[in-house]
């Protein structure tokens, strides 16, 4: 990729520079048929991560991000789940945890060909998906038949095994993506946390990241209990949603579900399908999240406790998400937007870069600690996204400005303290290096790959 434009006035970044260090990450990341989000701490395919992934792959070489995205798919459940991990039998056991001896999938009637986990992440895959296709010209329509039942098998599967109410619940905290969000305090924090668990198991993401930027081992054994449960309940989603102790709708995941729905709704027109079906799902969604999860008090989106049926009043970049919904009131858009600029998330402001995952007033805010304050990249990129989406060019640009800036600054880290700028987790992070490659394909008309 050839880029020469200077992206901010303020400082003339080596751009080309930027986008080749990317390009070298996302190849000693990819393992021959998918991407590991990070070489030591997560050495496997995770489910988001390779939408994400896809996404600057397909400046590499389109092919590349259709095998990323195909290969995923090929650990899909027979119920149509697309499992959080699909596990490299070449990683041994122990290289992460929770791994595979612990989520037993290969016990399970109709298993995939490989060891995946049980629970899913946030379906951002069919806008990968429908990128890709787009980016493989002659060739996409044959990639989009192999992935368009895919994608409406995951989206089935949300529907039918997770629904409540018309949103979809998630059943553990990993599931939503923002896995330490201080959202997620109240209902995580009614689960026990056995600590006798580590008798029995080793926690190894603090083998390869600081303690202190990483969740807690009371939250991680109550993270263990709950995956616990559901594997030792056969992954039976009628049990979760009823009798799990953790039982959520985030607006963050009900987002992107129904965005998922609009992209599957071109992926459709270019199979010459009807792509209806498709958009009024995106619409009744889009409705659902409006009645059931804005907070007119809050003006943001805010995430539901299914087990008490209070909304959870912390106020996180989950909730700015569906501003990706083209169909929604233009009250709550508006709001939402100013939201976003405002005091607890200071998007746009002079010295705030990206979008903070949670609240910059509130008092458990932590520019440092995993989801609970850091600016990641794929949830400023999809914020952005969301901006454009409402014609809101100018805060979009300045966003994907402040993407570039931040990694110009820090490197491909894991996530950025959005005051100082510097870098946080774990480094040569697989969807930072991609959406950073997304990002300048897109500000920059003449980048070029090669
Ligand atoms: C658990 C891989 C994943 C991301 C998640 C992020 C983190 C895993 C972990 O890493 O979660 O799934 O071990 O902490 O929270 O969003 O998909 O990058």
């Amino acid at each position: 990729m050839v880029v020469t434009r200077t992206a901010s006035p303020a400082a003339a970044l080596d751009l080309d520079q930027l986008a080749r260090t990317a390009v070298r990450v996302l190849i000693e990341n990819w393992h021959g048929h998918a991407t590991v989000p990070s070489r030591r701490l997560y050495p496997h395919q995770w489910s988001w991560d390779s939408a994400f992934i896809a996404l600057g792959q397909q400046y590499i070489t389109p092919q590349r991000a259709a095998v990323e995205l195909l290969s995923l798919f090929g650990a899909q459940w027979a119920d149509g789940r697309i499992p959080h991990i699909a596990f490299n039998p070449a990683v041994p056991d122990h290289a992460y945890f929770p791994g595979p001896s612990f989520w037993r999938s290969s016990q399970l009637p109709g298993h995939p060909p490989i060891d995946t986990s049980g629970i899913i992440q946030p379906p951002v895959h069919a806008i990968a998906a429908h990128a890709v296709m787009d980016r493989l010209g002659a060739n996409g329509r044959d990639f989009a038949a192999r992935a368009y039942p895919a994608l409406v098998a995951q989206n089935s599967y949300i529907r039918e095994r997770r629904g409540v109410k018309g949103l979809a619940a998630v059943v553990h905290p990993w599931e939503t993506g923002l896995d330490n969000s201080p959202a997620w305090d109240e209902p995580l924090h009614a689960v026990p946390a056995d600590l006798s668990l580590f008798e029995s198991y080793t926690r190894r993401d603090i083998d390869h990241a600081r303690a202190s930027e990483r969740p807690t081992d009371e939250d991680y054994a109550r993270y263990i209990r709950l995956a616990l449960s559901y594997r030792d309940h056969g992954y039976d989603d009628d049990w979760m949603r009823s009798r799990s102790e953790f039982v959520v709708v985030d607006p963050g995941f009900n987002a992107l579900w129904a965005w998922s729905e609009l992209a599957l709704a071109e992926i459709a027109r270019a199979l010459g399908r009807n792509p209806d079906g498709h958009q009024r799902e995106a619409e009744r969604i889009t409705t659902e999240l409006v009645d059931q999860l804005w907070s007119t008090e809050s003006e943001i989106f805010l995430a539901r406790d299914k087990r008490s049926g209070r909304l959870l009043g912390e106020r996180t970049v989950a909730g700015l998400i569906p501003l990706l919904l083209p169909k929604l009131p233009q009250g709550v858009r508006d709001a939402l937007c100013a939201t976003l600029t405002g005091p607890s998330f200071g998007a746009g402001q002079l010295g705030i870069r990206g979008v903070p995952s949670f609240d910059l007033t509130d008092r458990r805010y932590n520019p440092r600690r995993y989801w609970r304050g850091p600016t990641w990249l794929n949830t400023t990129w999809l914020v952005a996204e969301g901006l454009r989406a409402h014609g809101a060019d100018a805060l979009a640009h300045r966003l994907r400005d402040d993407m570039v800036a931040l990694v110009a600054n820090a490197g491909l880290r894991e996530y950025f303290n959005p005051r100082t700028g510097s870098g946080h987790g774990t480094s040569n992070f697989s969807w930072s290096a991609a959406l950073l490659l997304h990002v300048l394909a897109e500000v920059l008309p003449q980048a070029e790959t090669g």
